[in-house]
């Protein structure tokens, strides 16, 4: 999952930069893995993907008994306040065999408190919102793990008990989807059975995958508000001004902490599905970073889940409330509170999803598109632990279990866009028709739910998908007939920020070679990037490039359907092929010659 910056520029993973810029988390290719685009156009990543690329040579070393044993050794400050965590070069070679287990630090996770204290993050004007508990509905929290560390799934459970006023918090439920570790058993049984809150264990005994573990847990939750997190989360409240009695369980009834603002927004709206802002817990060293809080969550032309900057009219509207819930076109999927009843009424989730994936889309669609909303409480700060890379197994192979997923998604709710989706994703395509969706066809149907179309218009205005009044094609030059194409991101799945370049065109259209042209006047790809042009002054021919889109004329165009250009509208110049394939495409002062002679050939994607 990947962190768009403010301004675009990527983070490198390696320096541990994305620590001091504070909301992003920037993947980047693993020692090992290589990158590619095949015969078809499609980006593809090969390489096994193991955790920090520093345990790489390591990897045949962990044993079954390594990864039973439950080796949690806290020391009282280890990680306090949020700090990272100093593992001792001696014992380098542990750190790196554990980092393979759960794609985290295991060994610094091991040292650090289940009770550790964690910084305020949140606005001053965040912290004395709630005087009356007694308006709010309590919850039932969800977590569903597979395989979880110990050290990491108690300390979500701590953090929720410690944080959580007692008389919001009904119980927590544990489903453990067929993990295989024997301390996440009978210990763990008996661990919770003597925390002062009333938590217990479910188990699946075969593997369901999160989405019917969860189904599993909420079935059991008696809270008026169900609240599901991973597993390895940390919630947090205000370090300083809140007061904890002996046992270290939040009674302070004047402050807030995260879970109040999401049952706020709930209880004035039923309708209402909330999510935390979701901060960063460094996957190496435990260290707590606040995220963004003006990221709302969309998706890309291939279904991947985003983090976008809000668009500009809206970012107007959050200064004058920038304490208050916001909408977001989609949430992110582990992390949000739902009214128990409204999580049915709406279809609960769809239980044919396995492992991992999808689900969040699903929900988010399904949410906006019958009659609820999606929204963001800014005042409630979560921790998550971002991992690079999956440490589970994926019963029925990755790719059929994530496309068969997301061809539901495409299928159920998405209409004319699903084809769209099918098109240009083969692997989706695949295993389209193994899916039997009629049930939540007939969900639909009943909950009278609007369409797609509906949705990108209203909840997503300044979406990139292609719609009937906006160009959706390739760029093709003139006389070489060579398309324009985007630059490889960098990491696997980052913005792809760069020059355009001039290629011969895939066939059949690759979405790597496809731009949609905005009645506004801006040229972008799916990960919102604008055609943009750098060097303004100093170059007599700058290069063309795709930035962040910002909404500023720099980045705003003009297809002149006679002439056959495309006009950069504030410099009034005009795009131009490069002599050199090799090159990339500048603009230059217009002489409409054949250099600058270039076609918006449209791609029907119904
Ligand atoms: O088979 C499984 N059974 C499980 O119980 C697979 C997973 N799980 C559990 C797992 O132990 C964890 O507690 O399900 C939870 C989520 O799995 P992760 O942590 O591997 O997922 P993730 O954090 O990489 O992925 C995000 O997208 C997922 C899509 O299916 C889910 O919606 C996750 O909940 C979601 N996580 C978040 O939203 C946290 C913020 C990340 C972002 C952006
Ligand atoms: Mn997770």
């Amino acid at each position: 999952l990947v962190y768009n910056t403010k301004n675009g520029a990527s983070a490198n993973y390696e320096d541990r930069n994305y620590e001091s810029v504070g909301d992003i988390v920037h993947v980047q290719l693993a020692d090992g893995q290589k990158e590619y685009i095949d015969k078809r156009g499609v980006h593809v990543v090969v390489g096994h993907y193991v955790g920090n690329s520093m345990d790489l040579q390591q990897s045949q070393n962990i044993t079954k008994d390594l990864m039973n044993k439950n080796m949690f050794d806290p020391r009282p400050y280890e990680g306090k306040n949020g700090e990272p965590v100093q593992i001792p070069a001696k014992d380098f070679q542990l750190m790196q065999q554990l980092f393979q287990i759960n794609r985290y630090n295991l060994l610094a996770s091991d040292r650090i408190p289940l009770n550790r204290s964690l910084p305020d993050v949140r606005k001053k004007r965040c912290i004395a919102r709630y005087s009356n508990l007694a308006d709010l509905p309590n919850t039932s929290v969800v977590v569903v793990f597979h395989n979880e560390a110990w050290s990491t799934l108690l300390r979500t459970v701590h953090s929720v008990i410690n944080r959580s006023p007692r008389q919001l918090l009904k119980e927590i439920i544990l489903v453990d989807d067929d993990s295989d570790r024997d301390f996440l058993k009978r210990p763990l049984d008996d661990y919770v059975s003597k925390l002062p809150v009333p938590t217990r264990v479910l188990r699946t005994y075969r593997r369901v995958g999160l989405v019917n573990a969860r189904l599993m847990g909420a079935k059991e939750a008696k809270g008026q508000v169900l609240t599901f997190l991973d597993a390895h989360c940390e919630c947090t409240i205000d370090a300083h001004s809140s007061t904890y009695n002996e046992l270290f369980i939040y009674t302070c009834n004047t402050v807030s902490g995260w879970l109040e603002p999401l049952l706020e927004a709930i209880s004035k709206d039923r309708t209402r599905v909330v999510s935390p802002v979701i901060d960063i817990i460094n996957d190496d060293t435990f260290s707590y970073t606040r995220s963004f809080e003006l990221h709302w969550g969309a998706f890309n032309w291939d279904l991947h889940f985003r983090w976008l900057m809000l668009n500009g009219l809206l970012l107007q509207e959050r200064r004058e409330s920038a304490v208050e819930p916001f909408k977001t076109p989609a949430m992110a999927g582990g992390l949000f509170a739902m009214e128990r009843d409204y999580f049915y009424e709406l279809g609960a989730y769809d239980e044919q999803m396995r492992i991992w994936g999808g689900e969040n889309l699903e929900m988010s669609f399904r949410i906006w598109q019958c009659g609820g909303s999606v929204e963001i409480a800014p005042c409630s700060h979560v921790g998550h632990i971002f991992r690079k890379s999956s440490p589970y197994t994926f019963p029925g192979g990755v790719d059929d279990v994530l496309y068969g997923n997301l061809a539901r998604v495409a299928l159920v709710w998405m209409d004319d866009w699903g084809k769209f989706y099918f098109k240009f994703n083969p692997q989706a395509e695949r295993v389209k028709d193994k899916q039997q969706v009629r049930a939540r066809l007939e969900l639909r149907e009943r909950l009278k739910c609007k369409s797609f179309e509906w949705y990108l218009d209203n909840v997503w205005p300044d979406h990139f998908f292609p719609k009937d009044d906006r160009f959706f094609g390739q760029i093709v030059h003139g006389s070489s007939g060579k398309c324009l194409m985007r630059p490889l991101s960098k990491g696997g799945y980052s913005q792809p920020l760069g020059f355009v370049s001039q290629q011969d065109c895939i066939a059949p259209p690759s979405l790597s070679q496809m731009f949609v042209m905005t009645k506004t006047g801006f040229v972008q790809t799916d990960e919102s990037v604008c055609l943009d042009i750098s060097e303004k002054e100093s170059r007599h021919k700058p290069k063309v490039k795709l930035m962040t889109c910002n909404g500023s004329p720099g980045q705003t165009w003009f297809y002149d359907d006679k002439k056959k250009v495309l006009k950069h509208i504030a410099s009034g110049m005009c795009l131009e092929r490069s002599a050199d394939d090799n090159q990339n495409p500048v603009i230059a002062h217009c002489t409409y010659n054949d250099d600058q002679n270039w076609e918006l050939r449209t791609v029907p994607w119904k």
